[in-house]
């Protein structure tokens, strides 16, 4: 029973420092400062977690399926404006991220991202 125990409390042990690690990680400035030099990311999260994409491509009509209506926060390291928008095909404006700045988006445009274009 005693050795019994002993393993349970090194597992649990295990567990919070895995845990505390990813936390971590994951902390807002980690997350804004992970994203490329003249790129932008999307993220899922309201505070630059949950990755969704990485790029540069400059004219994206329709975000697909797995990342449709999820965005909430973006970091935009690039020298465009990032358009994002409601709709595919750039229709419904749902804001603009200057070259070099990071936004939450608003409740009303949260996860509502359908399209967007750099330029
Ligand atoms: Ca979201």
């Amino acid at each position: 029973m005693r050795t019994f125990l002993r393993a349970a409390a090194l597992t649990a042990a295990a567990v919070a420092i895995g845990s505390g690690l990813t936390v971590a990680a994951s902390s807002p400035a980690s997350a804004a400062a992970a994203c490329p030099a003249g790129k932008y990311c999307l993220y899922d999260g309201a505070d630059y977690t949950k990755l969704l994409v990485t790029s540069d491509t400059r004219l994206v009509t329709w975000i697909g399926a797995a990342n449709n209506d999820k965005v909430s926060s973006i970091v935009n390291n690039t020298d465009s404006p990032l358009n994002l928008f409601k709709n595919v095909n750039w229709d419904a404006p749902a804001g603009i991220v200057a070259p070099h700045s990071k936004a939450v988006m608003l409740p009303v445009q949260n996860n509502n991202v359908s399209s967007y274009y750099l330029y």
